[in-house]
C-alpha cells in the first residue's frame, strides 16, 4: 500500500495543453497521434503530433482527399471529427486558444501543384456562449490573398445553427460550416470537389482571393502556433 501511494505521488501530473507541451516534455518522441487536454483531465483530444519543435504549427482543420464528410451539425463541430492523420476538424477551438496567444497559418494547394498561404499574426476564438466568435487579424500574404478578414468578428454557423449575418442560412446554401458573414470569402469546410467546378456556385473548398469561388482546392489546412 505504501508503495502504491509513493507511485501515485511520483506520477507525472502535468497533462499537455497543446503540442508545444508534448515537445517540452520529451522532444525526442516520434511523430504520431497523441492526446492533449485543453481544459484538464476530462477534455482529452487527439492530435497529429509531427515531432517538430513547438514553433511549428498545430493543425486544427485539414482537407486532403474528400474522405471525410464536413457537412455536419453544431454538435459535431463542437466535439470534433475525422481522422487526425488525414482530414479532420479538431473541435472546441475556444479552449485550444484560451491560455496562450496564437497566430494562424492557412496552407493550400490547387490541382496543378501550385501552393500558397495566408498568415494571420493574431487568432483567437470566443466561448460557445458567444457562438465561438472568430478574432483574426494581422494578415501576411503568402500568395493566397486575404479571404478570411471578411469573416473576422463572426460567430460560427452550421446548417442547424444559423449565426451568420445574412437573412438566409449560409451553411445550408454553401454546404459547409464556418464563421459565415453574408456569406463567405473562404469555405474550407465546404464540399470536396476536384478543381474548377461551377455547377453549384461556391459550395466547394474555396479561397476566393486565390482561385475564386468556383474552384475547389486540393488541400487546405488551418493551423496555429503560440507567439510570444
Ligand atoms: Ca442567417
Amino acid at each position: 500500500m505504501m508503495y502504491l501511494l509513493l507511485s501515485l505521488s511520483c506520477a507525472p501530473l502535468v497533462l499537455p495543453l497543446d503540442c508545444s507541451d508534448i515537445y517540452n516534455e520529451d522532444s525526442s518522441r516520434p511523430s504520431g497521434v497523441y492526446t492533449i487536454y485543453p481544459i484538464g483531465a476530462t477534455s482529452a483530444v487527439q492530435v497529429n503530433w509531427t515531432g517538430y519543435p513547438p514553433s511549428r504549427p498545430q493543425v486544427f482543420q485539414r482537407r486532403t482527399d474528400g474522405s471525410v464528410n464536413f457537412y455536419r451539425p453544431w454538435s459535431q463541430y463542437k466535439m470534433g471529427f475525422g481522422n487526425p492523420a488525414r482530414e479532420y476538424w479538431l473541435g472546441d477551438l475556444f479552449h485550444l486558444t484560451l491560455r496562450k496567444r496564437y497566430e494562424l497559418l492557412v496552407d493550400m494547394e490547387d490541382f496543378s501543384g501550385n501552393v500558397a498561404f495566408a498568415r494571420y499574426s493574431s487568432f483567437s476564438i470566443n466561448p460557445e456562449s458567444d457562438g465561438y466568435r472568430l478574432h483574426v487579424s494581422g494578415f501576411i500574404n503568402g500568395g493566397a490573398g486575404d479571404a478570411l478578414s471578411c469573416h473576422n468578428g463572426q460567430k460560427f454557423s452550421t446548417f442547424d445553427k444559423d449565426q451568420d449575418s445574412w437573412a438566409g442560412n449560409c451553411a445550408k446554401s454553401y454546404l459547409g460550416a464556418f464563421w459565415y458573414n453574408t456569406c463567405l470569402g473562404a469555405n474550407p469546410n465546404g464540399v470536396y470537389r476536384w478543381g474548377a467546378d461551377g455547377t453549384i456556385y461556391a459550395v466547394g473548398v474555396d479561397w476566393f482571393e486565390w482561385k475564386g469561388l468556383n474552384y475547389s482546392l486540393k488541400t487546405i489546412s488551418m493551423k496555429i502556433r503560440p507567439v510570444q
